[in-house]
């Protein structure tokens, strides 16, 4: 969720997230600060490598994916457009799993990234505040109250967000709950002192671990209380700065909260218990990330009724009126009655948090064209109708500092060269790349600049992981959380297909190629478990293969995560972005792989569909059925066994998996695998100068794709808020980082 505060200069954008997925900071805060190249040579001549050093920092992994990367790059973004912006979150003590490969298959460790501290954040116990949980309601004579709750105590710990050489930096709230000091004592356990102190633990909890689950909703106690922990400490946190600030200070509490949404944007049913229902919706907005179904919040009644009892009550009361509205829209329209509530009847009775997300703002956005298309006129069709002018498209990007400038310096440079250093602040500046796409020395350097990032690459996997890569292949990658809609499954149906097909007829020519797959499997999820079984066993037969030899390799990476994918995406060749169309909201990844020169060989769907519209469909491998296909093929009905008798190569690649031939120990290992694939039909580059061209057109096409853009256009559209590019030099005394007792000091500066 996002909000922010104020129509003006002055505003406060607040970012709401269970997820930042942060990674390494080292290496961005010398490059936002401009001190990489006086840090590197003082490091040098201390005698010390300082890649080296670089890679000992742990990832602040607190994410999952694609959601919490983005929430990331929006940080770095909205500091380097100098907007007064805030992440909050939680401080989890266990982030995302490590991922390690046992026997080809995976096993989890637990994260412990705090475990030799955390240089970059700092506690703040003078802001700590109390969240509410459990309880009842009683009826008193100024109205409903809500009694004996218990109390978590919520302590936040700063990180600073610089932005990109402009003398701003902003801050990262990050909540951890602690049990207060009395817990347990006062009401419960008397007199069992030493049970009470180890019960501390129980409200402590709550900031233990991210939940490792991407696009899947699982509906557990812990993850509501996460939920509603992150939002009631921080909307305390939010008007206790406005009171202090000059528009909160002098100002009768009524005044304040009638110019609250002026000054706040993004979605919350908490607030309504404090503020009016339209101030609720004209102070927040709400972005939808994904229409999977699995992955849209239902909260059951009687979990939210036994932790927060009466915020059930006040959204049973929001329902009603929203309903009675749509009810006068609409008469006699039963269904749509019924499709629109806030609360799901039959079966287990459930609150569609989306619903309440959408009534509750006055914007709601999808991440990519194709996607706020199905937003708007599929899965919340309805509200639509209702509400047309709430929906908008915000197309989803990336931060080219970290993305190009941190981790692909070679890139960064050769660029620089040609147009000069300011598209880092401008990424739609790439265009000007296009009139050297038939320079014969910049394609020459360009296809160089890939080369040394392979054979870099490849070096780390060697020492890392002891495999031997060859460099002068092709990479082929495909990295991202494993789920079933990324079709990871399809991609390793193709790698069966070049084997055999190599196995057929191994004097024919081969564009010898490195397949590389990595991501996690979200632990309970069976079959992306299965799946990356399945790679790693089709690894071991074709890597051992005489008859193959240096033309196909198949890699599993182990546990890929930021910090990884800064290694891996600048040395790709060719980029997997293959999910069914209309599945993925956008993907973040097709646009790293991108900027750093590496061809897409995609669907249709998610941002993609804008790649491909910015670049040219011809300098894209786009392949497999468009939106309209797919509903057409759901409406005829999918019949596997159709392609499987249609394709003879398929047939073998099924029949092989089938009867045990990647796993002869265990023949039947992989059947239940084998009920879910789409087809495809692939173009293979065979001209390197060809490709390199292609290359060099999509770079300069991807100007789009920077978070920049994305976040002046929420600035603009949904926000209200005006990006202050020229920031005031700094004061004369430096400020605390995150001294946020400067009610007019809306964006903290530090002195070099
Ligand atoms: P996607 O759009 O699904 O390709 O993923 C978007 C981005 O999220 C990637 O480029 C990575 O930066 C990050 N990402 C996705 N999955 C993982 C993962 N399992 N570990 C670390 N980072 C990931
Ligand atoms: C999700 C979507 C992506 C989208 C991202 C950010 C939930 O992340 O599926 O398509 O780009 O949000 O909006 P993920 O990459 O974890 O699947």
């Amino acid at each position: 969720g996002w909000f922010t505060f104020l129509g003006s200069r002055e505003a406060r954008v607040y970012y709401l997230s269970l997820e930042f997925y942060m990674g390494r900071t080292l290496q961005n805060t010398m490059i936002n600060l401009g001190l990489q190249n006086a840090c590197d040579e003082a490091i040098y001549q201390l005698g010390l490598d300082i890649e080296e050093l670089e890679d000992i920092e742990e990832d602040a992994g607190l994410g999952n994916g694609g959601l919490g990367r983005l929430a990331a790059c929006f940080l770095d973004s909205m500091a380097t457009l100098g907007l007064a912006a805030y992440g909050y979150g939680i401080r989890y003590e266990y982030g995302i799993f490590n991922q390690k490969i046992r026997d080809g298959w995976q096993v989890e460790e637990a994260d412990d990234w705090l475990r030799h501290g955390n240089p970059w954040e700092k506690a703040r116990p003078e802001y700590m505040l109390p969240v509410h949980f459990y309880g009842r309601v009683e009826h008193t004579k100024s109205g409903l109250k809500w009694v004996d709750t218990q109390v978590v105590l919520a302590l936040p710990y700063d990180t600073p967000v610089p932005g990109y050489m402009n003398n701003t930096v902003n801050t990262m709230r990050l909540w951890s709950a602690r049990a207060p000091n009395d817990f347990n004592l006062r009401d419960f356990n008397v007199g069992d002192y030493i049970q009470a102190v180890l019960d501390r633990n129980l409200a402590e909890n709550i900031s233990r671990v991210l939940y490792p689950n991407d696009n899947f909703f699982e509906g557990k106690e812990l993850r509501l209380k996460q939920e509603y922990f992150v939002v009631a400490a921080t909307l305390q946190d939010v008007i206790r700065r406005f009171k202090a600030s000059k528009f909160g200070s002098t100002e009768s509490i009524r005044t304040i909260f009638e110019s609250f949404p002026d000054q706040v944007n993004h979605a919350f049913h908490f607030l309504i218990n404090v503020l009016a229902w339209d101030i609720t919706k004209r102070t927040f907005a709400y972005t939808n990330h994904t229409v999977l179904p699995e992955a849209l919040e239902r909260w059951p009644v009687d979990l939210v009724e036994k932790l927060l009892p009466r915020h059930l009550q006040i959204i049973y009361e929001i329902n009603q009126r929203h309903l009675d509205k749509v009810a006068a829209l609409f008469p006699n329209d039963i269904d749509r009655l019924r499709r629109m509530s806030l609360i799901e009847e039959g079966g287990v009775k459930r609150i569609n948090m989306a619903h309440l997300c959408i009534i509750g703002s006055h914007a709601v956005n999808g991440v990519a064209k194709i996607h706020s298309d199905i937003v708007k006129t599929q899965v919340f069709k309805d509200f639509a109708e209702l509400e047309p002018e709430k929906f908008q498209n915000k197309t989803n990007g990336i931060t080219p500092r970290r993305w190009l400038l941190l981790c692909n310096p070679g890139l960064a440079e050769l660029i620089a060269e040609k147009i000069g250093e300011d598209y880092v602040k401008d990424l739609s500046q790439l265009i000007k790349l296009h009139k050297f796409v038939n320079d014969d020395i910049f394609i020459r350097e360009v296809s160089k600049v890939k080369q040394e990032n392979k054979v870099k690459f490849a070096q780390y996997l060697e020492k890392e992981y002891k495999v031997k890569i060859n460099p002068s292949s092709m990479f082929d990658v495909h990295v991202k959380r494993i789920h079933e809609y990324k079709r990871q499954l399809m991609n390793c149906l193709h790698i069966i297909t070049m084997y055999n097909r190599i196995k057929r007829n191994p004097m024919k020519p081969f564009v010898p190629r490195t397949v590389i797959i990595g991501g996690k499997a979200a632990p309970g999820y069976h079959m992306a478990k299965m799946i990356i079984r399945l790679i790693t066993a089709v690894g071991h037969v074709v890597n051992n293969d005489p008859v193959v030899g240096n033309k196909l390799k198949v890699i599993f990476l182990e546990n890929y995560r930021v910090s990884l994918a800064e290694k891996v995406i600048p040395a790709t060749d060719l980029s997997e972005q293959i999910s069914t169309a209309g599945t993925e909201a956008s993907g973040t990844g097709n646009m790293k792989f991108m900027l750093n020169g590496a061809l897409t060989i995609g669907t249709m769907d998610g941002a993609n569909v804008e790649m491909a519209e910015e670049a040219g469909e011809e300098n894209l491998f786009i392949f497999g059925m468009r939106i309209q296909d797919v509903e057409e093929l759901d409406k005829k009905g999918y019949n596997a066994q159709e392609y499987y008798d249609k394709l003879p190569e398929l047939k073998q690649a099924i029949d092989q998996i089938k009867s045990g031939f990647f796993s002869p120990k265990q023949p039947d290992l992989f059947n239940e695998a084998l009920s879910a694939f789409k087809c495809c039909d692939l173009v293979y580059p065979q001209n390197a100068k060809e490709w390199t061209k292609m290359v060099i057109r999509n770079i300069a096409a991807s100007g789009k794709f920077s978070s920049d853009r994305t976040i002046k256009e929420y600035a603009r559209d949904i926000w209200n808020v005006e990006p202050s590019d020229i920031k005031i030099p700094p004061p004369n005394e430096p400020r605390d980082v995150a001294d946020d007792k400067n009610p007019n000091c809306t964006t903290q500066q530090v002195k070099l």
